[in-house]
């Protein structure tokens, strides 16, 4: 039921009779039924002027309303929520410094595709925009174009519909990512009749709507993987995304393609599929001829498709490419074969052309992958039975190895820079979407607001995979995590610094080197703070426990897991990106 204001118009006059009564709804009020409208009943927030009311109204109105400590960390859950669900996941922050902080969030999910708004409250528009020095003053609407996807303001409440219904659709249509939706402090105590109110706001049809590949296109891209010799399927977060989970399996088993999934589509096949090619992965990408992306792109991850990683300098690579985004395509190489729409549509359309005659890719091609494999398969299985003292990111990832194996509806989420790394080949994932990282941009800090919007959007296990410094850009919200009592075990893998705890301060000065923290810190102390359960584990048994009791009782639990001091190298696998010093001392 939407929400209203009755006000009496006119008191009785003279013989008038009954005094007509005029129902009257206001700014707040419509803001939350076009929410609600079109199906959104979650929002990530922290109140405060001017927000404050409509947290509360919102939730009055029935909305859940998820209050964090920090607005980038109710971004992250957006963002989150967004990925999970294929609806817009909103964050609402108040003025300027609440509004930049929701902004590293709305950019992040931008840059991943993920679909959110941030809806921010703001100060008087003519006074910012004459610079007299509001309360919060700032053009938020400038600042925030150019790092999302489209960015509106709303000043009348009977554009509110409007407003929230374009930055839907911006959220969703077409490559999803993130909008901002800027409403003034001034627009929420705005009135209007109730009955107009109502009928001006719009309930978005088809936000989303299927782009059906040309079937030219298609053909032209079956007769490229039907000729492959050595072909390969490159699974990215945007097939996770678009929740084609079935055809994506027939597309990948009819084929008898091997495949290789980047960290968030790990899952959409279960990794111990004889298929997977993941433990073979610089051989797979360094040999295949023909490479069929989707939902993927040729990005630094991928080592923008052309170098050493791709061979090219041996022989020439052709790629299919699967997107929604036609101007992705060329961006790095030449894609012999693309395929603009969505990824439902367009694998869809491939598997109308992929009969039982289909030649399954060819023999001495998955043979030489699965020889690569077995070999790195046993290699990982020596380290992952090593019961080392202080225990090893590989020993303390085998416990998580096996909480997941025997729930594979748990949610990882994972950040960090070895604990990364280290936890993307040794953590097998069984399930679509249950694994949300740094993703695109190699972001610190998404932790604690990705883990909340898993618990709260699926109800599920969450657990929470961190390097000791990754934790802390959000770990206050584990206040937030026992407020809400969400199911959410954080792992903070502890080896006393960035990278590892053993640097040494050069100079001989009293302070210790940038890259280490307070040794042997008790981030377990933090949870027991809010009242949840904290766990200091230095065995592999003792983290075996305390993280099957945590996903078994779902309460709100941090496990400090001492790890090696020394384990840690710089920057995990991408130390190559770190520039080097020209001088030479
Ligand atoms: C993978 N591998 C395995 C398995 N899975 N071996 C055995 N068993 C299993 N299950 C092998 C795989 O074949 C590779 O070996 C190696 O393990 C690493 O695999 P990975 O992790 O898939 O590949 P790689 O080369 O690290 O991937 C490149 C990358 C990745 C850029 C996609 O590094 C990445 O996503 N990085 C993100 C980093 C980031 O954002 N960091 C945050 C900032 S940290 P070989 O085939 O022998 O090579 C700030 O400091
Ligand atoms: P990864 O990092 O896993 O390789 P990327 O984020 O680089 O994945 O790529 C995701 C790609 O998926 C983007 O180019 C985006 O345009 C595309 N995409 C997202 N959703 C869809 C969809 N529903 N249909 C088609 N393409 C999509």
């Amino acid at each position: 039921m939407s929400a209203v204001l009755k006000t009496s118009l006119a008191t009785t006059s003279a013989g008038a009779g009954v005094a007509p009564i005029q129902e009257l709804t206001d700014g707040f009020h419509l803001v939350i039924d076009a929410l609600k409208l079109n199906d959104i009943d979650t929002i990530f927030g922290l109140p405060g002027i001017p927000v404050t009311d409509l947290c509360r109204m919102a939730q009055a109105e029935g909305m859940r309303v998820i209050s964090f400590r920090h607005e980038q960390h109710a971004g992250n859950a957006a963002a989150a929520a967004g990925f999970l669900t294929q609806k817009p996941g909103i964050c609402l922050t108040v003025s300027a410094p609440g509004f930049l902080n929701g902004l590293t969030a709305l950019a992040n999910a931008t840059t991943n595709c993920f679909p959110m708004i941030l809806i921010s409250g703001s100060s008087e528009r003519e006074i910012v925009d004459l610079q007299q020095g509001d309360y919060e003053e700032m053009d938020q609407l400038a600042i925030a174009k150019p790092l999302c996807k489209a960015a509106f303001r709303v000043l009348h409440a009977e554009d509110i519909g409007v407003g929230v219904a374009r930055a839907i659709r911006a959220a969703l249509s077409g490559r999803p990512g993130g909008v901002y939706l800027d409403l003034p402090a001034k627009l929420f105590a705005q009135t209007m009749d109730a009955a107009a109110g109502k009928k001006s706001l719009i309930k978005v049809v088809d936000p989303a709507p299927r782009q059906i590949p040309a079937p030219d296109a298609v053909k032209r891209a079956l007769d490229l993987l039907k000729s492959a010799k050595r072909p390969v399927i490159l699974l990215g977060k945007g097939a996770a995304y678009a929740q084609a989970d079935a055809d994506i399996r027939a597309l990948v088993e009819r084929t008898g393609i091997p495949y290789l999934p980047m960290s968030m589509a790990k899952g959409l096949l279960p990794d111990t599929h004889l298929q997977s090619a993941a433990a073979a992965r610089s051989y797979v990408l360094a040999e295949a001829d023909v490479v069929l992306l989707v939902g993927a792109r040729l990005n630094w991850l991928l080592s923008h498709g052309k170098g050493k990683t791709w061979g090219t300098d041996k022989g020439s690579k052709q790629f299919i490419q699967i997107d929604i985004s036609p101007t992705e395509i060329d961006s790095n190489v030449a894609i012999a074969a693309p395929l603009i729409g969505d990824i439902g549509s367009c694998v869809a359309a491939l598997l109308a052309g992929i009969d039982a005659n289909w030649p399954k890719a060819p023999a001495d091609w998955t043979g030489a992958i699965a020889e690569r494999k077995d070999k790195n398969l046993s290699k990982m299985a020596v380290t992952l039975a090593a019961r080392p003292s202080p225990m090893s990111f590989q020993s303390a990832l085998s416990v998580i190895r096996d909480q997941v194996k025997a729930r594979p509806d748990a949610i990882i989420v994972n950040e960090g820079a070895n604990t990364l790394d280290f936890a993307r080949s040794i953590v097998d994932m069984y399930e679509p979407r249950k694994r949300l990282d740094v993703g695109t941009w190699g972001i610190m800090g998404i932790g604690m607001g990705f883990a909340v919007a898993a618990a709260v959007v699926t109800g599920k296990p969450v657990i929470a995979v961190e390097g000791d410094s990754a934790f802390g850009f959000s770990g206050m919200e584990v206040e937030t995590i026992c407020r809400y009592e969400l199911p959410i075990c954080v792992v903070v893998f502890n080896n006393n610094g960035v990278y590892r705890g053993t640097d040494i301060n050069p100079s001989g000065t009293k302070d210790v080197a940038p890259t280490v923290f307070v040794k042997n810190a008790r981030y377990d102390k933090l949870m027991e703070a809010f009242g949840g359960v904290g766990v200091h584990a230095t065995t592999t048994d003792e983290l075996q426990k305390a993280l099957s009791e945590a996903v078994a009782s779902g309460r709100p639990t941090l496990i400090n897991a001492m790890i090696d001091e020394g384990a840690g190298t710089e920057s995990g696998r991408i130390g190559n990106l770190n520039p080097q010093s020209a001088v030479k001392k």
